[in-house]
């Protein structure tokens, strides 16, 4: 398999991973848990001297490519595996691509530090752990990201396209939705955006989103 795809599905790499599946790329995912050491051992380090997941390797004819960074790491699959046969979740023009770059890093700096912060002192961490006032502060904070991508969503609406770059799911879909997804513990808070409402289940329902999250 040229293709390897360091992570486990319940982190950052559902990215990449959903990426690689709704594209129907085969891949090997070298189950690397963020929890326990395996991002800290030489070899790993090797790959991504930052040690975090995800990390990938693809073996290509001009040579070995190696990306970290969730978010280029999925819009490399896209771009180096998918065809931009307007068909695919691969942008097919410059219009897609600069709304797939825009908001995927808008998503990395307007949406996720908020996000987790959210999913952790909400959901994710033990209750006794939980500060509920960094969640508040942290939703009052997502109101303006939040209306932003709604005012986009609306008008993507008006167009006649129900996703974030084109009238069909692509890949800038799959980079906000999976950090956009954090946020679903502040149901109420999301409940005031009706466009990002009706779009997250559009992206998040997706088959490959559940048989990413759940590849070990
Ligand atoms: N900005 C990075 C963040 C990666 C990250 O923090 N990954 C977490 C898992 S979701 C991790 O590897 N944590 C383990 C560690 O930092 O040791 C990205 O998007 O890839």
């Amino acid at each position: 398999m040229t293709l390897k795809i360091y992570g486990i599905g319940a982190s950052r790499a559902a990215r990449p991973i959903w990426t690689a599946l709704e594209l129907g790329v085969p891949f090997e995912l070298i189950a690397t848990p963020y929890a326990g050491g395996a991002t800290r051992t030489p070899e790993f380090l090797a790959i991504n001297p930052n040690g975090h997941i995800p990390a990938l390797i693809d073996e290509r004819p001009e040579g070995t490519v190696t990306v970290w960074e969730s978010m280029a790491c999925t819009l490399y699959i896209a771009r180096a595996h998918g065809k931009a046969d307007g068909q695919s979740i691969t942008p097919a023009n410059a219009r897609e691509e600069a709304e797939t770059l825009r908001w995927s890093f808008w998503t990395v700096t307007e949406l996720e530090s908020d996000a987790l912060t959210v999913l952790m002192h909400r959901m994710a961490m033990p209750e006794d752990q939980r500060k509920p006032e960094l969640a508040e502060r942290a939703e009052s904070r997502l109101k303006v990201p939040l209306a932003v991508l709604d005012k986009h969503l609306q008008a993507q609406s008006a167009k006649g396209e129900a996703y974030l770059a084109a009238n069909r799911f692509t890949v800038a879909d799959v980079c906000v939705a999976s950090v956009a997804s954090w946020i679903r513990p502040a149901a109420a808070l999301l409940a005031q955006y009706p466009a990002v409402s009706r779009w997250m289940p559009l992206c998040l329902e997706r088959p490959a989103q559940a048989q990413a999250r759940a590849m070990k």
